[in-house]
């Protein structure tokens, strides 16, 4: 016998290793993954035993004939059976003596301690566990039953005319294991109380039941179709090996056991895939579509930009922008007088509050609520939101959550911030405008000396005859024609720096908005991106899961 480490294409492993990462993005969108990770880890396990045997469990409800089954396939008493109810309290194993000590560690996996030997050649390579009652009042024999059921690799579903319509065995069982089981059948015992017809009639009914009641509704089958086709074997346990004819013909239908370990196996992955799919709203038979389409997206970033920028406040930037390269001209511009008051701007805090377009960005957070930004986002994914599946909808809810999404915007702005050029503009005309100004200053100190000079010592000097004002001294004259130029210098230079500086704020605008749009559209959005991105691997994961699902 042989472990089953590897299949001869490696499709099953590579089913696990896709529905791992199915899991891994589940979580991801808030779906549960712990049932997955079980079945997961189960499955490992199976695979590390041997399989050359599988395990076929008899599950049924009580009194229905499973022990009477077992001990009519081993022709003696095997397990107790009884009028007296519940017997089996226990699994009992029933295995080939030849491969009793290799599956001593799959029957330890399984937990049944009670193990009884065959060596009849007839039946195939199957260890055969008859179950407790599972629809027992004891509600101990139920659990155990659903213990084991993961782990084994077929099910005969045992029942009878009396039970085969009983909810439990479709609602609590064939619901939810139907699509994991590659290797089942519903045996119907007891077919000695029924005639032919009636025998035919129940078999209908059970293939009716299973169609209405589970067909495309069982849990992670797609279409249900192929899975109600299970074969119904109607036996009598009570009449020798004539009366179990149709099951021990089944149980003998040449299916190997490595076979029915792999095939149950990928079943189950499958189902484990289509109900991770289902709970996230994919359709894994149809292409991949995102929470939110690329129109609506556009959309949405479209208005979180709006209220990003509008929270910045890029008007005040332009201003700030301008003030300062004014501050900068009349440092550089403005001669002695305007490096005075320059100073006296910059000493005095005036200028860092009203000319510091650098701290303005920095300080952004300060006076910018990103709340209109995160209620741009909200009201963009409003509509997903109701459309998405009921299992991922807090997940996508929590991507607009201030707290999650507030923080990537954030950084999208201070990485948009960042990525601007930094310098204040100059221009080689101030210091011009500067050394001109320096000129008329000095040219008004001489004036003054000079009118002062001839108000105390009356040296002769020229007239100008000038309009309405007659005769003025030229000392006059010279003070007025230094002061008027000196006014024309300040009046150009302040009017060069302003059109500088509009002309870089409106530079500075146009980065930070472009920076910003594009940070946002990148990473703005960076919670909702983490699910789409989920939500991608999961369809692919079970897209994989499923198509490969064929070749096992
Ligand atoms: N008439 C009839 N009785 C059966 C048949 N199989 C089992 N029984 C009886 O049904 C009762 C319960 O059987 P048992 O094997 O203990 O059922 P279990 O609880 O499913 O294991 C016993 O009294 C059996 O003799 C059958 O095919 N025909
Ligand atoms: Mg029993």
């Amino acid at each position: 016998m042989t472990a089953i480490v590897d299949g001869p294409s490696g499709a099953l492993e590579r089913s696990l290793a896709r529905l791992d990462v199915a899991a891994d993005a589940a979580e991801v969108l808030g779906l549960p993954s712990d049932e997955v990770r079980a079945v997961l880890a189960e499955a490992r396990d199976r695979l590390g035993f041997p399989s050359d045997v599988y395990v076929l469990a008899l599950v049924g409800g009580t009194g229905v004939g499973k022990s009477s089954l077992l001990n009519a396939l081993a022709g003696s008493a095997v397990s107790p059976a009884s009028v007296r109810r519940p017997t089996t309290s226990e699994p009992i194993a029933w295995v080939p003596r030849a491969a009793r000590d290799e599956l001593a560690g799959l029957l330890a996996w399984l937990e049944v301690g009670d193990v009884r030997e065959h060596d009849q050649s007839t039946l195939g390579s199957v260890a055969i566990l008859d179950l407790p009652d599972m629809d027992s009042v004891a509600t101990a024999h139920r659990a155990r039953v659903e213990q084991v059921l993961p782990k084994v690799d077929a099910v005969a579903w045992i029942t009878d005319p009396e039970k085969y319509h009983d909810a439990i065995l479709y609602d609590a069982f064939l619901r939810t294991w139907l699509a994991r089981l590659a290797r089942q059948a519903i045996v119907l015992n007891k077919s000695d109380r029924l005639t032919a017809d009636e025998v035919e009639q129940v078999r209908r009914d059970v293939v009716r039941d299973l169609r209405e009641g589970l067909g495309g509704r069982g849990p992670g089958s797609r279409d249900g179709r192929d899975r109600v086709g299970i074969p119904v074997v109607a036996v009598s346990a009570t009449a020798g090996p004539a009366g179990i004819r149709e099951f021990a013909d089944w149980l003998a239908d040449g299916v190997k056991g490595k076979a029915i370990v792999r095939s149950r196996l990928a079943a189950t992955v499958t189902a484990h895939a289509e109900r991770l799919a289902l709970a996230a709203g994919i359709d894994p038979d149809q292409p991949a579509t995102p929470f939110l389409d690329p129109a609506a997206r556009h959309a949405a970033t479209e208005a979180v930009n709006a209220a990003v920028l509008r929270a910045i406040d890029l008007p005040a930037l332009e201003r700030q922008a301008v003030a300062a390269t004014r501050a900068q001209a009349r440092r550089r511009g403005t001669g002695p007088m305007g490096v005075l008051t320059s100073l006296v701007y910059r000493v005095s805090g005036r200028e860092a509050q009203v000319a510091d377009p650098d701290g303005f960005l920095v300080r952004w957070r300060e006076r910018a609520p990103l709340a209109p930004a995160v209620e741009a986002l909200r009201l963009a994914l409003a509509g997903s939101l109701q459309a998405a599946a009921p299992a991922v909808r807090p997940a996508l809810a929590s991507t607009v959550e201030p707290a999650r999404l507030r923080p990537s915007l954030e950084a999208a702005v201070d990485r948009a911030i960042a990525r601007r050029e930094r310098t204040l503009p100059s221009s080689r005309i101030w210091p011009v405008i500067g050394f001109l100004q320096t000129l008329a200053t000095a040219a008004t100190a001489l004036s003054v000396a000079w009118i002062v000079l001839w108000v105390l010592a009356h040296p002769p000097v020229d007239s100008v005859q000038l309009p309405v004002l007659g005769l003025v001294p030229m000392p006059f004259v010279a003070l007025v024609v230094s002061l008027l130029v000196g006014y024309v210098l300040a009046r150009s230079l302040g009017l060069h720096a302003g059109w500088v500086g509009r002309r870089w704020a409106g530079r500075l605008r146009r980065e930070i908005t472009a920076a910003v749009e594009h940070e946002v559209a990148e990473h703005g959005l960076e919670p909702l991106d983490r699910l789409e991105a989920a939500r991608r691997t999961l369809h692919e994961a079970t897209r994989d899961v499923i198509a490969v699902r064929g070749d096992t």
